[in-house]
């Protein structure tokens, strides 16, 4: 396996919709693997592919806590099939946007048809923290960021931040 760069907002390969995974071949399995390397590392709750570069509708999420056993997931090709009527406030990060955090409303919860590793169609019931994490992921696949669900003065803030950051950190990088 092997850790991957995770690309930073704002870039323009965070905002394309990904296309359809055709085949869960052994490509598709490694880099679901490599995902989840990079997520553990990070450390994150899911990554997308969109965030490895990879504009592709796979993702991984483990939102087991540190007392737990790990419980890596691994959605090919996600649909949502069911959704609450209900919404709920949740405050989210994203490891595109590392440091920035804000409140979120989606629905409590979703169900989720997608393929697995195996290429075997499974269907999960996502709630609390787990039912937010998958929903965030997905967006990525549809190229939209936790920022697009905020107002535009906390988005154009954290995204001003963000290019800061990126200009500070390539002229650190060129004196280096
Ligand atoms: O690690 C992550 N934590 C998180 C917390 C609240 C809501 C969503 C998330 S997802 C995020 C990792 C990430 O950026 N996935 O795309
Ligand atoms: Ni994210």
């Amino acid at each position: 396996m092997a850790k991957l760069p995770i690309i930073l907002a704002p870039d323009p390969a965070l905002k394309l919709k990904c296309t359809l995974v055709e085949t869960v071949d052994d490509e598709i399995r490694r880099l679901a693997g490599d995902m989840l390397e990079t997520m553990y590392a990070a450390p994150g709750i899911g990554l997308a592919a969109p965030q490895v570069g990879v504009s592709k509708r796979l993702l991984v999420i483990d939102t087991a806590r540190d007392d737990e056993e790990p419980r890596p997931l691994c959605l090919i090709n996600p649909e949502i099939v069911d959704v609450s009527e209900e919404d709920n406030l949740h405050e989210e990060g994203c490891l595109s946007l590392p440091e920035h955090y804000a409140d979120v409303v989606r629905p409590t919860w979703v169900k989720v048809r997608y393929l697995d590793r195996d290429g075997k169609t499974q269907e999960l019931h996502a709630d609390e923290l787990l039912g937010t994490c998958v929903q965030h992921e997905m967006d990525h696949l549809d190229g939209i960021l936790f920022v697009d669900h905020i107002s535009a003065l906390k988005r154009n803030m954290i995204l001003r931040k963000m290019v800061k950051t990126k200009k500070l950190n390539a002229r650190d990088e060129a004196a280096d």
